[in-house]
């Protein structure tokens, strides 16, 4: 028989893992809030970016394995995948958690699997989701099988990774977790792993606060050795030749909506026990600031500054949560001229003008690159000693790879001289 799959939320995770089943042979129905995303869809298109899913979707939607909807339908599985931002006071925002799961409420079924993929703070399955279908009158430990299976892809990876990775799936029961993981394995070419729900809510938190915290003491060593006349950079390399030694890489601030935002999720449930994940937040959001100083003692108030690169890491084209968008507003509120180059953001995703390389650079002060886009391992040498007012390149990720005797280069191996007020600055 086949089995038929509802999968509430159709966004960056939700539409990529119901196309996924659907080509495997199963029926699958799409439910969303966004009734332009639905109709998109049904059309055989689709309103998000991912590579290869324009290709897949069509299939399935022509094939007839995948239908788009607002409202839920009886279903064998239901998959939950909608977004649990973060409220201003960095708390979990699981509204939409809850609402999803009160709308398939009425079309539950005794021995429906209901698999909450969203990331969420530890301990919502047991006492959040649980207890909304106790509310309604079911006995979740013995009706159904409730679990949590949190995603770990990477953006433009999706389609692979999604079948590819190892699989956490966390049960309210051990038979829930059973239950789950036999979706998963339908799919899934990686490892399928069962444990408690609470284990694996925890587990995706801290891998992406291991991050974190790694980055903050990247960042931490960073400021010290700027202090100090040590090349950052050169101690990580050499350290990191130790095996069993991983320092992370400094960088204008960490950005992004996994790794900014889910360390929080724990350090709402237990304040007074996570005074390390709550320095490393603190660190890495003060690198902004850093930046910012390192720029006023390069430049005075007033000159221009050439920011390349907008994104939260290079090579996307996703601004939300990126520090450099906060350096640029940092940047400007100090009164300095900001011309901002990204050739991989468009014009309508910001509310400042975006620049062509030499438009950016023209009559510039100092050239700040905030992202590692590969276009910018290469600059135009002579574009830069002919345009700008003082041709200086300040590096906070290390990826100029070229630059001629003519350009003052900095990156974090050699910020002694700027940090100590050495550098003289044009008036
Ligand atoms: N960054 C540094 N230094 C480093 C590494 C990263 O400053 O050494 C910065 C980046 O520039 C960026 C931020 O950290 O601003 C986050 O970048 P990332 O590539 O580490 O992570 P994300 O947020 O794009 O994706 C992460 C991934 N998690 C892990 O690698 C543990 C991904 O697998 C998850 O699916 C995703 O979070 C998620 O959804 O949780």
């Amino acid at each position: 028989m086949m089995e038929k799959i509802c999968v509430i939320g159709l966004g960056y995770i939700g539409l990529p893992t119901a196309a996924i089943f659907a080509k495997a042979g199963y029926e699958i129905l799409g439910v969303d809030v966004n009734e332009k995303a639905i109709n998109l869809i049904n059309e055989g298109k689709i309103h998000i970016e991912e590579v290869g899913l324009p290709e897949v979707v069509k299939e399935v939607v022509l094939s007839g394995n995948l239908r788009a909807s607002k409202t839920v339908e009886e279903a064998d599985v239901f998959i939950i995948s909608v977004p649990t931002p973060i409220h201003e006071d960095h708390t979990a925002n699981v509204d939409y958690v809850t609402s999803a799961t009160e709308s398939i409420l009425p079309y539950i079924k005794k021995g429906n699997v209901v698999i909450v993929e969203s990331t969420i703070p530890p301990r919502t399955i047991d006492d959040v989701v649980a207890p909304l279908f106790e509310k309604s009158g079911w006995n979740v430990k013995e009706d159904i099988y409730l679990a949590h299976c949190p995603e770990r892809v990477l953006p433009g990876r999706i389609l692979i990774e999604l079948v590819e990775n190892t699989r956490i799936v966390g049960g309210y029961t051990p038979e829930a977790a059973h239950q789950a993981a036999e979706v998963y394995r339908k799919i899934v070419t990686g490892d399928v792993i069962e444990t408690q729900a609470v284990t694996a809510e925890m587990s995706k938190l801290m891998e992406n606060t291991y991050r974190d915290v790694n980055i903050s003491l990247a960042n931490e060593l960073a400021k010290i050795s700027a202090e100090l006349g040590v090349n950052t950079l050169d101690v990580i390399k050499l350290a990191n030749r130790h095996p069993r030694v991983n320092i992370h890489t400094p960088g204008p601030g960490v950005g992004g909506h996994c790794l900014a935002v889910d360390p929080y999720f724990i350090i709402e449930k237990a304040p007074e026990l996570s005074p390390l994940i709550a320095t490393a937040r603190k660190i890495n959001n003060s690198m902004p600031a850093f930046v910012l100083d390192c720029v006023k003692k390069l430049v005075n108030s007033g000159g221009k500054i050439a920011v390349l690169g907008l994104t939260y890491k290079g090579n996307i084209d996703d601004v939300r949560e990126s520090p450099a968008m906060e350096i640029v507003s940092l940047l400007s509120e100090h009164n300095f001229q900001v011309s901002v180059h990204d050739p991989h953001v468009n014009q309508n995703q910001v509310f400042f003008p975006l620049h062509n390389f030499k438009d950016a650079i023209s009559g510039a002060e100092c050239i700040l690159v905030l992202t590692d886009h590969n276009e910018f391992n290469e600059l135009d040498e002579k574009c830069i000693v002919m345009n700008m007012r003082r041709p200086i390149i300040l590096d906070t990720k290390d990826c100029v790879k070229t630059y001629n005797d003519s350009i003052v280069y900095y990156n974090f191996n050699n910020l002694y001289d700027v940090i100590n007020n050495k550098i003289e600055t044009l008036i």
